[in-house]
């Protein structure tokens, strides 16, 4: 059945129009004025609203086994909670074990996420490296829509690069024009530094961003970017928490070289403070890495996020209730690293972002949604309201207030590390593939009504790079190339 949205204003991340909107089959099919729909279609009004592209949140980790334990949000209600917040597509991670075949894992997260209400894709973690997982990124990219391998450059002993397996993953990913994305924290220093904070007799989560200080932040992101700058290798750092990871990423972008840049919704709003709350339920629910930082590093994330430094916001949606939380009660390197926010990243970047001036409304459609349509390679599939796009949409009412609670989220974990916080500004309706899956203030998904949404490579823009390498610094094999 047809809907048409009338009477609101679209905002794309270009433009703002007043314009009906028509949906037909999960595709948007005209915006525009005096839209002609055909019989039986359902209307809603959008008067005095914004019609805007649903939210892209590029990083959640739905039941994701971690630690010890497996995360407590699974894939039907996470994409429930993220619709129930004005977000219709996730971009999850396959992360193998260390040894595990790639193709194997990424199956195994394909089975996982069948039940999603929403559309979601998969990047794949590179976490080994041989023969094996060299072809199965091959693979992965030529059969799979997979255009963006991840590294994790923390949790030594566990699913942490080194430099030889990101020379090598970085290397391949370039011959196949895909993305590379890092998670940008020195492992062996953060192993080093929680046993000196253990030794100390700091067991408690205050010991946790002693363990991981901006510096070791800020080194990681420095080595990924001068890896892929000498590897010719876009870049994508996720999470970035610190100044000193927006620094380095700004030098290499003034530079010209291609790196992006994520910053969480929870590193915007949630200060370091948090670990030194007597009450361990509440300062270890709001472990994860890097951790939440002094107060003065949320305004270098504000000004990255306006002045274009950082292009997307995300949530590292990573959820694990109390007594999970607990396995770390005597040992905070113990505690599992994740926290939540995919219901509510829309509402506090609209209301932090907007109501307080720092980004425009075309902004703001940028960084939650456009700009990770475009580095992923989705747009405009994905990320604009536009004829032919998917209709993946909500209607913003700026007006309407919500409070934030751990009581009344629809995320599965039992805390909210924006508890209390009061935004105006949400989605009173979400459209999911054509589909209104929340109205007033009710959720519609259906568990397995998700697609997975394949992501095509990047060839052109890599082998540009390859021949202004070759032309740059010639080699025998490179000259040949670039003859
Ligand atoms: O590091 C990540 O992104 C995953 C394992 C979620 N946990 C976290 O603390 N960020
Ligand atoms: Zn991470
Ligand atoms: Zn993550």
């Amino acid at each position: 059945m047809a809907i048409l949205i009338r009477g609101g204003t679209v905002v794309n991340a270009d433009i703002s129009k007043r314009a009906d909107v028509l949906i037909e089959g999960g595709t948007i099919r005209a915006v525009g004025a005096n839209l002609d729909a055909p019989a039986g279609t359902e209307t809603v009004d959008a008067g005095g609203a914004l019609v805007m592209p649903g939210g892209i949140d590029p990083h959640t980790h739905m039941e994701l086994p971690f630690m010890g334990t497996t995360a407590s949000e699974d894939f039907f209600t996470g994409t429930s909670a993220a619709a129930a917040g004005g977000t219709t597509m996730i971009i999850d991670f396959v992360i193998p074990d260390p040894k595990e075949n790639l193709l194997a894992a990424y199956k195994k997260w394909r089975g996982w996420a069948q039940k999603s209400a929403a559309d979601y894709s998969l990047h794949v973690a590179v976490t080994w490296w041989d023969d094996s997982v060299r072809q199965d990124m091959g693979t992965l990219v030529a059969e799979h829509g997979v255009n963006s391998f991840k590294h994790f450059m923390a949790y030594k002993n566990a699913i942490m690069c080194d430099d030889e397996v990101l020379v090598n993953s970085f290397t391949r990913a370039r011959e196949l024009g895909a993305l590379c994305t890092v998670h940008a924290e020195n492992g062996e220093l953060v192993f080093h530094l929680q046993r000196e904070v253990l030794k100390m007799g700091i067991t408690g989560p205050e010991g946790h961003p002693l363990s991981r200080p901006p510096a070791v932040e800020g080194e990681a992101a420095n080595r990924a970017i001068r890896l892929a700058q000498v590897l010719n290798v876009p870049l994508y750092i996720v999470h970035n928490s610190c100044r000193e990871s927006i620094e380095a990423i700004a030098r290499a972008r003034a530079e010209g070289q291609r790196v992006f840049g994520e910053v969480l919704a929870g590193h915007l709003l949630v200060d370091d403070s948090v670990y030194r709350d007597p009450d361990f339920v509440k300062a270890a629910a709001h472990v994860m890495s890097p951790p939440f930082r002094p107060k003065e590093h949320q305004a270098v994330l504000w000004r990255a996020l306006q002045a274009g430094i950082v292009q997307t916001t995300a949530t590292d949606h990573c959820c694990f209730c109390a007594p999970q939380k607990a396995m770390g009660r005597n040992d905070f390197t113990k505690i599992p690293n994740g926290t939540g926010g995919v219901e509510d990243r829309m509402g506090v970047l609209w209301h932090h972002g907007v109501n307080s001036g720092r980004l425009t409304p075309n902004e703001f459609v940028a960084v939650t949604s456009a700009n990770a349509a475009k580095i992923f390679n989705i747009y405009p599939r994905k990320g604009t309201v536009a004829a032919g796009s998917d209709a993946d949409l909500v209607v913003w009412d700026p007006k309407k207030t919500r409070r934030i609670s751990a009581k009344t989220h629809h995320q599965n974990v039992d805390y909210n590390i924006f508890e209390g916080m009061e935004v105006v500004g949400t989605n009173a309706v979400t459209l999911s593939q054509g589909k209104i899956v929340w109205r007033d203030g009710q959720l519609r998904t259906e568990k397995g009504a998700g697609r997975y949404i394949d992501r095509p490579p990047f060839p052109a823009y890599h082998t540009a790079l390859m021949q202004k390498a070759a032309l740059e610094r010639p080699t025998p094999v490179l000259r040949e190339a670039a003859e």
